[in-house]
């Protein structure tokens, strides 16, 4: 590929876009390499992803402003249909997804970063949705994503404004999980990884499932999606090796890996 590298280390999967000139910005050729990425994900073995941007600069600048600049309105529709089936994608992978954020999340880049489960940042970060100023509204979910991660008060101010926040700020509205060094980020993202993926892999997929699924439901239907996950875990064999291991009073037993069945 040319922009999307991937990295399998242990059971964690590294995603990096790597359009280091454009500051790692999203044109048509980055956002289909990042779903052939996806197809490539070895579900059975891959427990977590990281997506992070290359260089020490940017996470991803922002959808590409060249290439969207001549865009008719059909076409505008379709860039935009493709860059929000690949972040729908991400957000529903069945496995968790971190952003490890080093550097500039503009427009298109704040709003992959909100597709992810989790998103921690380095210290140089700064996040915003420029698109205002721009002539045109968020178009990867923007509108949507940030509302329900901040807030809607705090979601309109910085898309009305269209001002760039940094990473202090991120953390303070939420937006961030974690703020680091630039050069602890990636291992601070891969300890995460490390510590979701040893846990049980069907029973954190289910988790995800509930969060998503039922932040999009009423409460009374929300329960309903968690009570059918939560019953579904009974039929897995990590279930019944992760309750007999803490029943078992033997203390001198180590605990198995969970399998992924
Ligand atoms: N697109 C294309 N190229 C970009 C880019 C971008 N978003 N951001 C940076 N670059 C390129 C620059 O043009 C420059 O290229 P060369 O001149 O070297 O060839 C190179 O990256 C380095 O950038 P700078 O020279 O500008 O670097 P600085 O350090 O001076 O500034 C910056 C860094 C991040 C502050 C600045 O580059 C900047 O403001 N970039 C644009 C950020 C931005 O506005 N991003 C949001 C884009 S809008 C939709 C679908 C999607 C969207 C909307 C609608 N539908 C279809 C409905 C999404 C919109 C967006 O994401």
């Amino acid at each position: 590929m040319e922009f999307v590298l991937y990295e399998v280390k242990g059971q964690i999967g590294i995603i990096t876009i790597s359009r280091e000139k454009a500051l790692n910005a999203l044109n048509s050729t980055v956002l289909e390499e990042l779903d052939k990425t996806l197809d490539n994900v070895d579900l059975q073995e891959i427990r977590c992803l990281i997506l992070t941007g290359a260089g020490q600069k940017s996470f991803v600048a922002g959808a590409d402003i060249g290439e969207m600049s001549t865009l008719t309105k059909a076409e505008g529709e379709a860039f935009g249909k493709k860059g929000n089936d690949v972040f729908r994608r991400i957000e529903t992978f069945p496995i968790p997804v971190i952003a490890a954020v080093n550097g500039f999340a503009l427009g298109g880049g704040c709003e992959i970063s909100m597709s992810c489960d989790i998103r921690i940042c380095s210290e140089n970060a700064v996040f915003g949705q420029p698109e205002t100023g721009l002539g045109i509204t968020p178009g990867f979910g923007g509108t949507q994503r940030l509302a329900r991660i901040v807030g809607p008060g705090m979601a309109k101010q910085m898309i009305y404004t269209a001002r760039n926040i940094k990473a202090d700020e991120a953390l303070r509205i939420g937006l961030v999980n974690a703020v680091y060094p630039q050069e602890e980020l990636m291992a601070a993202a891969e300890k995460m990884a490390a510590v979701i993926a040893k846990n049980a892999p069907i029973a954190v997929r289910n988790c995800k499932k509930a969060i998503n699924d039922g932040l999009e439901a009423g409460m009374d239907e929300a329960l309903v999606i968690e009570e059918k996950l939560f019953g579904d875990c009974f039929e897995t064999e990590d279930q019944k090796y992760g309750m007999a291991f803490f029943l078992d009073k033997n203390k001198e037993k180590v605990k198995e890996p969970f399998k992924n069945v």
